[in-house]
């Protein structure tokens, strides 16, 4: 790509390929109406893209010399108020792939080039219209899969994140400056700032930043969801779980254990987390080598897995295999099912005291009782007894959660500087590392080629 200059003119389909009502081609760059111009004929003989005021469409055609390839309405923004800050043009195609492909070509034809994954949106950025924190959200609005998770991609696309982080910026650049000011005019009478000013506001700033850390497990919740492995012995009914779950048949059901040979995947929504599920196939020994396959993979889902169902049979007796299970299993993350309600009990209560106070529901899978008792269960074991995505700002990107941490590590550093009596010069350079740190998050101070991996991850077309 031409190297962030942003000076052509670039295409992209901005719908999804496939058919549909209505496809977009989306044109953006210096060229983007004369482009428009040489490949739109409007009904009406004043409506050329070239005459349209910013924001107005026109009805017209879409043509390849004297064929027509579509009917289409074209709509005009003009720079710098558009999407991009240059001009964009907006074709509303049929949404055919023919048609659409079709003038696709034609506008590459006339010049434009096909637009890189994101550039849309990192035109945007490069021409300061949002920061890098809001180009982001871009990306994670369009993925969230939960009104939860909307609102907070939303919250940070508004700039809600940004302004703390700025806010935060500043009060970094106040304290670096005076500390400064008392270097260079140290001779002068400027009056210094005292130990405890310094360390005060260290500790402001660093306790600002804890409490945007602590939201980040909250914001990664909601942005990627919770991996979610359905496991246990052969046959308690994991696959059942799985369709209770779901609300559909997905995982195939037998009476025969070692049923499910390779992990089923789907994904609901719970507590407004996205569950991410996987159901595995049982855990025994085997001689068979595509059920010890199975089972490996099973070992895998547990170990990536942030969540896990302990599937248990209630109507059968408690084996040595139960005990050494719930002995493996990771003891924060998991939750004890206790499947097979409807039948008398086996061993509940003996599984349940070796379980102790943990998580633990009972449910018949087949009859689906208990079920909506265990989506409270995994509510609260996600949002770990907090209050979950509420009011305040989240943190929902690793990356920020990262950076966030480097800057309060700095902070901190600062503060020791000035606690141990350094002289100015000491703390004001922790303080600068900190700054650069902070800026990383919305792009001020981050590396080209970081920001380019960023935007690598968009859909084409945005
Ligand atoms: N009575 C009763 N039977 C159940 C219940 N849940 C599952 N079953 C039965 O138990 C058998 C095994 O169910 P699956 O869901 O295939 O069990 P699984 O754990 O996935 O088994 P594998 O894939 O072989 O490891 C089937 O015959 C189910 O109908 C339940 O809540 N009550
Ligand atoms: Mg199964």
């Amino acid at each position: 790509m031409d190297l962030h200059t942003f000076d052509d003119t670039i295409v992209a389909l901005s719908t999804p390929p496939g058919q549909s009502g209505i496809g977009i081609v989306r044109i953006t760059g210096p060229e983007a109406i004369a482009i428009a111009e040489d490949v739109f004929v409007p009904a009406g003989p004043t409506r050329r893209p070239s005459q349209l005021q910013s924001f107005t469409t026109a009805y017209g055609r879409v043509v390849d010399g004297e064929r027509t390839v579509d009917e289409v309405i074209l709509t005009v923004m003009r720079a710098p108020k558009t999407y991009t800050t240059q001009d964009v043009v907006e074709i509303n195609c049929h949404g055919g792939i023919v048609p659409l492909r079709r003038t696709l070509e034609l506008v590459l034809a006339q010049g434009a080039r096909l637009a890189d994954p994101g550039e849309f949106t990192k035109r945007a950025f490069y021409f300061g219209r949002i920061d890098l924190a809001q180009a982001e959200a871009v990306g994670d609005l369009i993925n969230a899969r939960t009104v939860e998770a909307q609102a907070a991609a939303m919250d940070q696309l508004e700039g809600k994140f940004s302004q703390q982080v700025n806010g935060l910026r500043d009060s970094l650049v106040d304290l670096t400056a005076s500390l400064e000011a008392a270097l260079d005019f140290g001779e002068m009478d400027i009056e210094m700032m005292s130990k405890a000013t310094i360390l005060n506001a260290c500790d402001g700033i660093a306790a600002q930043l804890t409490t945007l850390i602590d939201s980040a497990e909250v914001g990664r919740v909601l942005r990627e969801g919770v991996k979610t492995a359905i496991v246990g012995r052969p046959n308690v009914g994991k696959s059942s779980l799985m369709n209770a779950l779901l609300g559909h048949d997905r995982a195939i059901v037998t009476p025969i254990p070692g049923t499910t040979r390779d992990v089923v995947e789907d994904t609901i929504n719970v507590g407004g987390a996205t569950l991410l599920l996987a159901d595995t196939a049982g855990l025994r020994e085997s001689q068979d080598v595509v059920e010890a396959e199975g089972i490996q993979r099973t070992q895998t889902a547990m170990q990536k897995a942030d969540l896990v169902l302990l599937v248990m049979d209630g109507s059968a007796p408690l084996g040595e295999e139960d005990v050494a299970l719930m002995g493996t299993v990771p003891r924060d993350k998991t939750i004890l099912v206790i499947n097979k309600d409807d039948l008398p009990a086996g061993f509940e209560e003996q599984a349940l005291a070796a379980w102790g106070d943990r998580a633990a529901v009972r449910i018949s899978a087949k009859l689906g009782s208990g079920i909506d008792e265990l989506k409270d269960v995994i509510s609260q074991t996600i949002w770990g007894g907090g209050a979950g995505p509420g009011s305040s700002t989240l943190v929902t990107n690793v990356r920020h959660k990262v950076a966030l941490e480097r800057t309060r590590d700095h902070v901190i550093a600062a503060r020791g500087a000035a606690e141990a009596g350094l002289t100015e010069e000491y703390i004001a350079s922790d303080l600068r590392e900190a700054l650069d740190a902070l800026g990383e998050i919305v792009g001020v101070t981050l590396a080209e080629d970081i920001i380019d991996r960023i935007f690598e991850n968009f859909c084409i077309g945005k």
